[in-house]
């Protein structure tokens, strides 16, 4: 798999530390040979990803900060991107935020404040970012975002994100259907759940895992590698027939009713 990104450059958005996703997907990229340009919101995760990329031996090309929730902040992110690296061929989208007393108690009491933003940051900043990346794909590409079974099933406390993770689906599919005409590709991984950072204080999150290492056909969790290494191929040739899907990394828990 050394070769199968070899010259690519590739976008990668939401590493805040090492438990991230983004940091599986940045380990399955970088052994494929990718060119990896990183983008990060707090100061905290710039540290952080510094720190990891020495430790790892990995050289980014490029590392610009970019807040989703601002067009401003996503314009100048790109065009120092372009400015730089001028072509990209994959954007990898690991990016959500939900405050965290709209992720506990009934959806129903949900206010229009945090609808909104978790609707911002978590769907429609694909929207916003593929729009830019677009413009730097001149030779086709491939879009990967991150999204839960939330989407599809009533999750306990998962609550908006999960219209949230339902928008953005359906964003994958409508932006799949304007892209595929520039040879750019767009796709969701829906991963089981992952010990992270923004896993962490959840209510809930423990009784997940338990349930997959229960009823998930795998009988085992999944972790980030997983998701990196199916992340690596839906961004290379070998998915190049594959645009609008929503791949599940879930050890098949999905299927079970
Ligand atoms: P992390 O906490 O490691 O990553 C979340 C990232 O979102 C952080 O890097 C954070 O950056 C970034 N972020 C939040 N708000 C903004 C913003 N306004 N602008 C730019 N970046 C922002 O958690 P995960 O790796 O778990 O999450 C990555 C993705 O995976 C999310 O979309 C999540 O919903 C999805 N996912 C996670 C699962 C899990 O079980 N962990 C399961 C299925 C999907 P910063 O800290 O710098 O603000
Ligand atoms: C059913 C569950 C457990 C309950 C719901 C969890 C939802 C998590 C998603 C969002 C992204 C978490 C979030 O926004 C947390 C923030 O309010 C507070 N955290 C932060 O600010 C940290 C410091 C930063 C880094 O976090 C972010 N996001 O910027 C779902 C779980 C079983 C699976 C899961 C955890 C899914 C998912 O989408 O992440």
């Amino acid at each position: 798999m050394s070769s199968l990104l070899e010259g690519k450059n590739i976008v990668v958005m939401g590493v805040a530390n090492e438990r991230s996703i983004a940091w599986g997907i940045t380990k399955s990229l970088h052994n494929a040979g990718a060119n990896l340009i990183f983008t990060y919101r707090q100061e905290r995760s710039y540290q952080k990803l510094v720190r990891l990329l020495e430790k790892n031996n990995i050289t980014p090309k490029l590392t610009v900060s970019c807040d989703v929730e601002s067009d401003e902040s996503i314009k100048v992110a790109f065009k120092e991107i372009e400015d730089k690296v001028n072509v990209i061929h994959g954007l990898v989208h690991s990016v959500a935020f939900a405050k965290r007393e709209e992720l506990q108690g009934e959806y129903a009491d949900t206010s229009r404040d945090g609808f909104l933003l978790a609707q911002n940051i978590s769907a429609y900043s694909l929207v916003a970012v593929t729009k830019q990346a677009k413009a730097l794909m001149t030779e086709g590409g491939s879009i990967v975002t991150q999204t839960y079974i939330g989407s599809e099933q009533v999750i306990p406390n998962y609550n908006v994100m999960g219209v949230a993770k339902a928008s953005l689906e359906a964003s994958v599919r409508y932006l799949a259907e304007d892209m595929g005409k520039y040879g750019i590709r767009v796709n969701a991984i829906s991963a089981g759940p992952i010990r992270t950072l923004s896993a962490k204080g959840v209510s809930g999150f423990n009784e997940k895992t338990s349930i997959i290492e229960e009823k998930a056909p795998l009988r085992r969790n999944v972790d980030q590698d997983q998701v990196g290494d199916a992340t690596l191929f839906l961004v290379s040739e070998l998915a190049r027939g594959i645009t609008g899907e929503v791949l599940h990394v879930d050890s098949g828990y999905h299927i079970i009713g």
